[in-house]
C-alpha cells in the first residue's frame, strides 16, 4: 500500500480536510502532499497531480481518485472495512444523505464564510446564509437526538458524515455562528477529536494567506 493524499492549504482547503480527517481518524497510514493554493506555481502543481485540477486527490499506486466524496467512499470500501458508515439500513442511508447534502449544498455558507481555521472573526449572518445555518443545525440536532445512545458523533460512532461536516464546524467556530445547544455540544465533540485538533495545529503553522478567504472583522 502506498497512499498519498494531495491537499490544499490546511487552513483554507475545506474539501481537503474531509478525506484527511476520515483517513487520519481511522489510523490509515498515508503520505501528504500539500499544494499551497493561489500561488504562482499552484496551477502547475495541480496539473501534475490532479485530473480535475482541484484538490483533494488520493493516489493509490497507479490509481488517482479525485472528488472528496469519491475518496471517502474509496477508502471506506478498500481500507476501512466499511467502518466509515454506521450499521443498519436506516443509519447508512441517512449518513449517505447527510454526506451528499453537504457535498452538493450549502453554497451560501461556502462562499460567504470561507474556511479559515486559525482566524476568529465576526461576520453578520446574511439572509442567504441564515436558512443554510438553520438546516445544518436541524440536521445535527436530528442525528444527535436519534443516535445519542450510540456515541457522541452524528451517527453515534465517528462516520463519514462527521468528516464531511468537519469544515462547517471550523467555520462556525471561526465566525462564531450561533447554533442550538445540541449542535454546540456536537461542535465541542468535534473540536476535541484528535484528528481535528491535529489538522487545526497544522493549519496554525501555515503562514500563507489567501486574500479572498480572509473575510470578517477580527474579534
Ligand atoms: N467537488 C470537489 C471540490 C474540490 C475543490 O473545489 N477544491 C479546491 C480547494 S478546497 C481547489 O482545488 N481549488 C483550486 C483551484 O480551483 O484552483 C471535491 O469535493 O473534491
Amino acid at each position: 500500500m502506498a497512499l498519498t493524499l494531495v491537499l490544499g492549504n490546511k487552513n483554507y482547503s475545506s474539501w481537503s480536510m474531509r478525506p484527511w480527517i476520515l483517513m487520519h481518524h481511522f489510523g490509515l497510514k498515508f503520505e501528504e502532499l500539500v499544494i499551497p493554493l493561489y500561488q504562482a506555481d499552484s496551477a502547475e502543481m495541480l496539473r501534475r497531480y490532479s485530473p480535475s485540477l482541484k484538490v483533494p486527490v488520493l493516489i493509490d499506486d497507479e490509481l488517482s481518485i479525485w472528488e472528496s466524496m469519491a475518496i471517502c467512499e474509496y477508502v471506506n470500501d478498500n481500507y476501512l472495512q466499511d467502518k466509515a458508515l454506521p450499521n443498519g439500513r436506516e443509519a447508512r442511508a441517512l449518513c449517505r444523505a447527510y454526506c451528499h447534502e453537504m457535498h452538493a449544498g450549502f453554497g451560501a455558507i461556502r462562499s460567504a464564510m470561507p474556511m479559515n481555521c486559525r482566524a476568529r472573526r465576526t461576520l453578520p449572518v446574511s439572509a442567504a446564509v441564515q436558512p443554510e445555518v438553520e438546516r445544518i443545525d436541524a440536521l445535527w440536532h436530528k442525528a444527535r437526538r436519534r443516535y445519542r445512545e450510540h456515541g457522541d458523533y452524528l451517527f453515534g460512532s465517528f462516520s463519514m458524515a462527521d468528516a464531511l461536516f468537519a469544515p462547517i464546524v471550523m467555520r462556525f467556530q471561526t465566525y462564531d455562528v450561533p447554533v442550538s445547544q445540541t449542535s454546540a455540544d456536537y461542535m465541542t465533540t468535534m473540536l476535541a477529536n484528535a484528528s481535528v485538533v491535529s489538522w487545526y495545529e497544522d493549519a496554525c503553522k501555515e503562514s500563507a494567506e489567501i486574500a479572498i478567504a480572509e473575510v470578517g472583522e477580527p474579534r
